[in-house]
């Protein structure tokens, strides 16, 4: 069957050969985190991962993004979302869209790519992982687009309870110049706080925050080369200014969740073109793959 019309999101394990398949333990004890890196996570709400991705994955990546965001791909409407922001107005907002996990065979297979799964399972605290939904960050160069200082919970109040955690893959070093993710220490022991605008006000967030919190206030740039990752809990800050380089930043964002997590919205559709979940069920089927399922014996 040709790529264009492969249903990748009734495969749920890798459907190609980009990404390693967990088979022993070495492998997984290789792709786990130290009990250091989870206590920090712990501590302060996301850690630096590990590169994930070698240059090829990259580029395969990179060739299946740039299908998308040129508007050159037979599937654009099974997305679940591109960011109103950038097709209203693209010279100022940043190209972000969700869904590339269904219409793209490299974008399906990095939710199970072990060196992603392995530690998430480690930081969820879970030994099975299901995927929530992926997304695409696109800052072209020389390019003002921020994304804007929020918890990524506050966008998925819809899932319950907030046992979620997000994975950020660099296609291209990461640095203050290009509009590199910046993460607030502790803030994932913050309330949740109300949502704004995703792409377009970066000052809008001081008004929402206590006295306290704008003391607690002192984000930390988080630099990585292209491949590496950060992994961040979805009650904690970040945000990111725009690309003052001469070239475009390309991030992979993987939001997963707890195997438990319920729909908490019985009227809407959880995600664009997905089925009604009723209130209080547990999130799952074709649309949320477990992609990692740590009890498994390995040789
Ligand atoms: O790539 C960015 O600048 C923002 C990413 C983000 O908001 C996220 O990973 O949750």
């Amino acid at each position: 069957m040709p790529a264009e019309c492969v249903a990748y999101k009734t495969v749920h394990r890798a459907a190609g050969s980009l990404f390693p398949v967990l088979t022993t333990e070495a492998q997984r004890l290789l792709f786990s985190l130290t009990e250091a890196q989870v206590a920090e996570y712990r501590a302060r709400g996301f850690i630096k991962g590990p590169r994930v991705l070698d240059d090829h994955q990259i580029a395969v990546l990179a060739e299946a993004l740039e299908r998308v965001r040129t508007g050159d791909h037979p599937r654009l409407n099974e997305l679940y979302e591109i960011d109103e922001a950038y097709t209203r107005a693209p010279g100022e907002n940043v190209f972000h869209f969700l869904g590339a996990w269904m219409i793209e065979e490299a974008f399906h297979d990095v939710l199970f790519h072990p060196a992603v799964a392995v530690p998430v399972s480690q930081l969820l605290g879970c030994s099975k992982v299901r995927f929530w939904h992926d997304q695409v960050f696109y800052k072209p160069a020389r390019h003002p687009g921020v994304v804007a200082w929020h918890q990524d919970y506050a966008y998925w109040t819809r899932s319950v309870p907030a046992r979620h955690l997000t994975v950020w893959i660099g296609l291209d070093d990461s640095t203050r110049e290009n509009g590199c993710v910046h993460f607030v220490p502790g803030s994932h022991r913050w309330n949740l706080l109300p949502k704004g605008a995703l792409l377009e006000d970066m000052e809008a967030i001081k008004q929402r925050l206590t006295r306290e919190q704008v003391a607690y206030f002192m984000p930390e740039p988080m630099i990585l080369r292209a491949g590496e990752c950060s992994f961040h809990h979805c009650m904690t800050l970040h945000g990111s200014y725009g690309n003052t380089s001469d070239r475009p930043r390309r991030a992979v964002v993987i939001n997963y969740m707890h195997p438990d997590s319920r729909s908490a919205d019985g009227t809407n559709p959880l995600l664009l073109h997905t089925p009604i979940i009723p209130e209080g069920e547990i999130i799952q089927g074709e649309n949320y793959p477990i992609v990692y399922d740590s009890s498994l014996r390995l040789a």
